[in-house]
């Protein structure tokens, strides 16, 4: 289904699922539960049994609101988990918006680097991603998480962020990154309103005319909650919101998406297949 090579990462031919883990004590979903190195690597080992192609280790919490982790602990967080999980021979990305934090995690073994800033927050990032030759996920972002709800203002959300995404993909590809290494993400929930989200899904084929293989990352995000509202508008809680991951995982992958992000493996994993399966069967007669 994916007519997509990637270098160094799995080449399936259905949309790849890359399980989380978030080395935090104040992520989203799942902070402080895999915040201990030895309960990170287990959970990573888990989501491969479960179906992973790729596990994203990152250790600095970008959910609204969450305040900037130092270089040192982010380096403590996450590079004893990449390097243990790469020993097992696990395809690692490295959540990081630091170059340095990208330059140690591809030396302990991360075959990719997962930037939500797509290069903005450090301008050292590219060059360092240029050297590695990994595959590199320039994802939309328009500033960090303090005060990212602010900036969530477009006229044509999907024009606007396919164009800043086209403009992030020509400065990193300046800076010496290779097109085969550039991964594109529309950043589901990062300055996005829910009706944003909706758009950027829904217009997920005029993201792929940039030319290049998409990751989506709605995974227990708000705007499902939003989305399963109880009447009185009290939304749902991430831990309710999984059965519509799934909805989002299966219509992704059917639409296209190369990648999905996600927290819970398994069911996801059975909805990539799913989706391929459908696909192949509209083109069998
Ligand atoms: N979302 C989060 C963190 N990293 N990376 C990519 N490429 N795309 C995303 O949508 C994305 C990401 C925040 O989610 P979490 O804190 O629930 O893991």
């Amino acid at each position: 289904m994916t007519a997509w090579k990637v270098p160094g990462l799995p080449d399936e031919r259905r949309c790849l699922v890359m399980g989380v883990v978030n080395v935090t004590p104040d992520s989203f979903s799942d902070g402080g539960r895999w915040f201990d190195p030895e309960a990170a690597v287990r959970h990573g080992l888990e989501l491969v049994e479960q179906g992973a192609d790729i596990v994203d280790v990152g250790g600095e919490s970008t959910r609204p609101g969450a305040a900037r982790v130092s270089l040192d602990e982010e380096l403590r967080r996450v590079e004893p988990v990449i390097r243990a999980l790469s020993q097992e021979g696990v395809p690692v990305s490295v959540d990081t918006m630091r170059a340095e934090v990208a330059d140690a995690a591809v030396r302990a073994g991360a075959a990719m680097v997962n930037d939500v800033s797509g290069g903005l927050a450090d301008p050292a990032m590219p060059q360092v991603v240029a050297s590695a030759g990994v595959p590199y996920v320039v994802m939309h972002w328009r500033g960090h998480s303090q005060d990212m709800d602010g900036r969530a203002v477009y006229s044509d959300v999907v024009t606007e962020v396919a164009e800043e995404l086209r403009k992030r993909v020509d400065s990193v590809l300046a800076e010496g990154v290779d097109e085969r290494q550039i991964l594109i993400d529309p950043g589901l929930g990062f300055a996005k309103r829910p009706e944003h989200n909706w758009a950027l899904l829904g217009g997920i084929h005029r993201l792929g005319e940039l030319g290049y293989p998409i990751i989506i990352g709605a995974s227990r995000k708000r705007f499902l909650g939003r989305l399963l509202a109880e009447p009185d508008g009290t939304p749902r809680p991430f831990s309710g919101a999984d059965d519509a991951t799934l909805a989002v995982t299966a219509l992704a992958a059917h639409a296209g998406a190369w990648c999905v992000r996600v927290h819970h493996v398994r069911p996801n994993a059975d909805a990539v297949r799913v989706a391929a399966a459908w696909r192949r069967g509209e083109g069998a007669r």
